[in-house]
């Protein structure tokens, strides 16, 4: 994507000058006044300010062969429409809609992320998404939301910003309950969080759903892991099966035939050795009947957890459980790896306390997280 500030006296010079520049092709996203001061200061002088783009992008997806790649003029404009900001264009809009996955980090780098040419409440919440973590293709994806949008008052962009962010992130179903399947696995790192995660969600079940419901662990390497659950389980007066095998598990399967929810508790592991996920995928079957959830911690860097995203990419993972929200003040990563992986986000967790610290979560609610 090519960007261009253009000042000039009047709105017909600043099209020569993008059609100049940027060759026919450009589209205006933001035209608007601006006073200069001439003769040393003495003199001042409306101009208009046009930023105008000549987007890759839009080629790319003509070639192609998407159908209708709409564009925006660049047209002689009215002198009304140059004190307004370019009118919101569905069209348009769409067409930069591009997933982030279609974005080359590389064609934005060259840019230098537009410095001086976006107005400084763009810049600054460019700035913020930033110290979030968010990388550069996605808040390049905002930004031309925004200016597509003529966003650039600060109650427009909060608005617009919002709506932006949470279509990056993958629509959640309808308001049925999060935990639908008879089994209920959670995998992840060691110290992830996992089997305090079980205990609220068995609690929450249990208790508000009025279900019956079971345990299963297959963390066999650690008695205090066992005991953990167990406790949980007794307070619960839930049944729990340790299972070591397969058999074990079609075993406690059938033991627990005429149950609701059967929540099974997994070893915490170093899930970049391929023998641990094997592990995982010779006890349980993965197939219909089980809702599986990656449980990562919040406090971990981007990196690692879109090693482990990929580490299981044999596992079928319906949703992510970020637990301990408590520990950190940035949820950008969290954006970060939902929105590239575009695996739904289900649960929150904020704290030690069982069953209370847990948060079911929508794509808003996690928006509005990293915004706030
Ligand atoms: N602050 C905070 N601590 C949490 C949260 N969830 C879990 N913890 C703590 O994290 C520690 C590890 O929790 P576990 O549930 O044992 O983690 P695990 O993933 O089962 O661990 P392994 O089975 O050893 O892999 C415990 O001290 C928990 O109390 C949370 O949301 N916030
Ligand atoms: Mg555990």
């Amino acid at each position: 994507m090519k960007m261009k500030k253009i000042i000039a006296n009047s709105m017909q010079e600043a099209t020569i000058q993008i059609k100049q520049q940027l060759g026919q092709d450009a589209v205006i996203l933001n035209s608007k006044t601006v006073v200069k001061r001439k003769l040393f200061g003495l003199k001042k002088q409306q101009m208009v300010e046009v930023i105008a783009v000549l987007d890759q992008d839009f080629e790319e997806r003509a070639n192609q062969g998407l159908k209708h790649v709409p564009r925006v003029p660049v047209l002689p404009q009215k002198k009304e429409y140059v004190d307004k900001p370019v009118k919101e264009q569905p069209d348009a809009a769409q067409a930069i809609n591009l997933a982030p996955s279609s974005i080359k980090p590389t064609e934005y780098a060259r840019n230098e992320r537009h410095v001086g040419m976006l107005p400084d409440s763009l810049m600054a919440i460019d700035q913020k998404l930033k110290d979030q973590g968010l990388d550069d293709a996605l808040r390049d994806q905002c930004l031309k939301g925004l200016l597509i949008k003529g966003a650039v008052q600060e109650e427009q962009i909060e608005k617009e910003l919002e709506k932006l962010l949470t279509e990056m992130l993958p629509a959640q179903g309808s308001n049925e309950s999060v935990i639908r399947s008879k089994y209920i696995v959670l995998f992840g790192s060691t110290g992830a969080g996992k089997t305090t995660t079980i205990a609220k969600l068995a609690a929450k079940t249990a208790i508000q759903h009025d279900k019956k419901i079971a345990f299963i662990t297959t963390d066999t390497y650690r008695i205090a892991a066992i005991e953990q659950l167990k406790t949980y389980a007794e307070l619960l007066k839930a049944p729990l099966e340790v299972c070591y095998s397969r058999e074990d598990f079609v075993k406690a399967q059938q033991t627990f035939e005429e149950y609701d929810h059967i929540f099974i508790d997994t070893a915490g592991r170093n899930f970049k050795e391929e023998a641990y996920i094997r592990e995982l995928t010779d006890i349980i079957p993965f197939d219909e009947s089980i809702q599986s959830f990656l449980v990562m911690s919040a406090t971990s860097k981007y990196q690692d957890m879109k090693a482990m995203v990929n580490r299981f990419e044999h596992v079928p993972i319906d949703q992510f459980i970020f637990t301990k929200v408590d520990e950190t003040d940035t949820m950008g990563t969290i954006f970060q790896i939902v929105a590239e992986s575009q695996i739904g986000l289900a649960f929150l967790t904020n704290g030690q306390n069982v069953p209370e610290d847990i948060l079911e979560s929508s794509p808003l609610d996690l928006t509005r997280m990293v915004l706030k």
